[in-house]
Parts: structure tokens; C-alpha cells; sequence
């Protein structure tokens, strides 16, 4: 219930501010660990996508958007391997005898809510510093449109 709660003011606060214009809050405070992670996923346009399951219920609520640094295919033992990088992160996926392996940017690109975890982001900030969660991130979008800015005549149609 008191997660519901949360969720439900996070909603308000994100549909009231804009309407009273004065945009989107940076609603960025979390920055969870990588062993946190739900999921992982290397998507076709070249960047890894992980996510995170911050209310515990099973399912993705948030997700964060690397570079990939490096990808290449490894035969060598997987201990080895993170002392290359300067800690930066270390994906792979295992092929028999050899490793595809992923090396990402340290902190992430985009953050993105997916408030109702359809699937669907429905609020994304871009870090353009890649310097973690530290105020300095900026609304980029809304891709489910459910905290876009309302139309300024929508409201007058019934
Ligand atoms: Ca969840
Ligand atoms: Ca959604
Ligand atoms: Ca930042």
C-alpha cells in the first residue's frame, strides 16, 4: 500500500508542476547499484538498456541506458576481466567456450521511470555528463506521453 501511496504522489507531482508551468522537475534520485539490476539488454541501436525493479514487486519500474564502450568475443577466463577497464562495467553472454563481452560507460546516459512497469518509459531524463545522479540530468522525454505537457486547448473539449 504505502508503495501504491508513493507512487500515486509521484504521479501528481508530475502532472501538476508542468501545468502550472514550471516544467519538469528533476524527479532523479536514485542511482542503484548495477548488482540491483533486474535485467540487461543490448538493443539494436547500439546502447545497453538495465533494469531495475525499485519497489521489489517483480517487475522493471526503472531503467538506465549505457554506451557500450567495447564489444568483443573472449576465449579468457571472465575473472580477468575486470581489471582491464578502470571499473568500467562488464556484461557478457556466454557462447560454449567463449564470451561476448560488453564494456559500458560507467554511469548512464538516460534514466527512465516506467511509473505503471508496462513496458512502456514514461519519463526520461538524459545525463548528458554521464556523471551519475547528481541534479545536473534534464527531462528529455516522455515516451508513453503520460507526463507530456498538457495541449493548451485540450482542456476546453468535452
Ligand atoms: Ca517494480
Ligand atoms: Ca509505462
Ligand atoms: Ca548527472
Amino acid at each position: 500500500m504505502k508503495r501504491l501511496i508513493t507512487k500515486a504522489i509521484l504521479v501528481a507531482i508530475l502532472v501538476l508542476l508542468p501545468s502550472l508551468g514550471m516544467g519538469f522537475p528533476n524527479l532523479l534520485l536514485v542511482d542503484p547499484p548495477l548488482k540491483n539490476k533486474l535485467g540487461w539488454d543490448l538493443k539494436s541501436n547500439g546502447l545497453l538498456y538495465i533494469s531495475f525493479d525499485l519497489d521489489q514487486n517483480g517487475q522493471a519500474d526503472y531503467h538506465t541506458v549505457h554506451f557500450v564502450i567495447k564489444a568483443y568475443l573472449a576465449s579468457e577466463p571472465l575473472k580477468q576481466l575486470p581489471g582491464y577497464y578502470k571499473g568500467s562495467p562488464v556484461f557478457y553472454v556466454n557462447y560454449g567456450p567463449a564470451n561476448q563481452i560488453y564494456v559500458i560507460s560507467k554511469k548512464a546516459l538516460f534514466y527512465a521511470f516506467d511509473v505503471n512497469e508496462d513496458g512502456t518509459w514514461d519519463l526520461m531524463y538524459k545525463d548528458l555528463n554521464e556523471d551519475g545522479v547528481n541534479g545536473n540530468e534534464t527531462y528529455y522525454d516522455s515516451p508513453s506521453n503520460m507526463f507530456s505537457a498538457p495541449s493548451p486547448h485540450s482542456e476546453n473539449f468535452n
